[in-house]
């Protein structure tokens, strides 16, 4: 099962049973010359479960997750290794329109992340209505690309909660018949379409190396996991603005002699009172945000860590590009 802790960033040994093909056997370290690999981008809007199913894929939970939309804010490479293929998930913020310079800059990382892809796998929401105005510009932009387009029907655990007279049909009722190179309900929650998912991200990817060696869950580095980690204790224990309004940055991490790790980390909030909520009743809500940050940092990097937190007011940060640059992008 999959674990919902956080585990090191690379795993010896890791093994992948996610399903009845025989992908339980540990990756080989040269791949055979069948093997398949490739990048495959998850796209969709605003809290539709990209994360979620790339930590599913993974089998390990490599991403940050919350219940609530932008989430994700940079475009993130993780990785698949089976004993067959390699794919390279490439998780994105989600799709909307930008309406702050911190919106657009995410739906820049986006679009960056477009480029050389091999697949693309479009998440939809059982529940949802079907694709915005700015999923269909998106949706059509992949098509013209003609790259594979599989549309997700995600959080399938939902469906039977689906008026059915609601129900529409992503072929008839809007692309056209053959747009999609597939179409799969899946669940990240259940399970549900994770063994057609693979088969079929295997049979899109093209025969090729591994890119990353076989034990690698991720591309990124380790301040860049411990920003998303405290950024992912405030999201969730904070409520209305203050989640959007927050931006972490890695002030300064040391390697102390003893083995462990020394890490400042700046909270960055907008507004005195947005400053207050943070910290909380005489400092309390921050030093949770410390004990539950630390305990996932130090899973991740797989030592003992010193977290230090501070609160800074940055004023409309997020309208402000260097700032914007140095907090989500740095
Ligand atoms: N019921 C159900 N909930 C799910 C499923 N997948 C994700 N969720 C929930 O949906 C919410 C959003 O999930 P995320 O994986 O963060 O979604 P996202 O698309 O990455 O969101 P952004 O990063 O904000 O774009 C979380 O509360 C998840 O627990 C699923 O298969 N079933
Ligand atoms: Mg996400």
């Amino acid at each position: 099962m999959m674990s919902e802790q956080y585990r090191q960033c690379r795993l010896k040994d890791k093994v992948v049973n996610m399903s009845s093909m025989d992908f339980s056997i540990a990756p080989p370290l040269v791949p055979p010359p069948d093997f398949r690999s490739g990048f495959v981008l998850l796209a969709g809007r605003p809290n539709a479960g990209k994360s979620s199913l790339v930590n599913r894929l993974v089998g390990e939970k490599v991403v940050i997750v919350t219940p609530k939309p932008q989430t994700t804010r940079n475009s993130v490479r993780c990785v698949l290794t089976t004993a067959s293929m390699q794919a390279v998930l490439v998780d994105t913020p989600g799709v909307h329109e930008p309406h702050s310079p911190l919106n657009e800059a995410m739906m820049e990382s986006l679009r960056d992340s477009m480029d050389g892809i091999d697949l693309v796998l479009y998440l939809l929401e059982v529940t949802s209505s079907g694709p915005a105005q700015e999923e269909v510009k998106l949706l059509s932009e992949l098509f013209r690309k003609k790259c594979p387009v599989i549309l997700l029907m995600a959080k399938a655990d939902l469906s039977s909660s689906v008026d059915p007279s609601l129900r529409w049909n992503p072929e008839t009722d809007w692309a056209g018949p053959g747009k999609f190179t597939g179409i799969i309900d899946v669940s990240s929650k259940t399970g549900l379409g994770i063994p057609e998912l693979l088969s079929t991200i295997e049979k899109n990817l093209d025969l090729g190396p591994m890119y990353f060696p076989p034990d690698q869950l991720m591309d990124t580095n380790e301040r860049f996991l411990v920003r998303e980690i405290v950024r992912e204790k405030i999201m969730l224990l904070t409520r209305n603005e203050i989640p959007h309004a927050t931006g972490v940055q890695i002030l300064d991490m040391k390697d102390l002699e003893d083995g462990s790790s020394r890490i400042h980390a700046e909270i960055m909030v907008e507004t005195n009172s947005q400053k207050r909520i943070v910290i909380g009743h005489g400092g309390s809500l921050l030093k949770t945000i410390g004990i539950q940050s630390r305990k996932d940092i130090e899973l991740v990097l797989g030592r003992t860590c010193h977290l230090n937190l501070w609160v800074k007011v940055a004023e409309k940060w997020r309208k402000k590009k260097k700032l914007l640059r140095e907090i989500v992008f740095g």
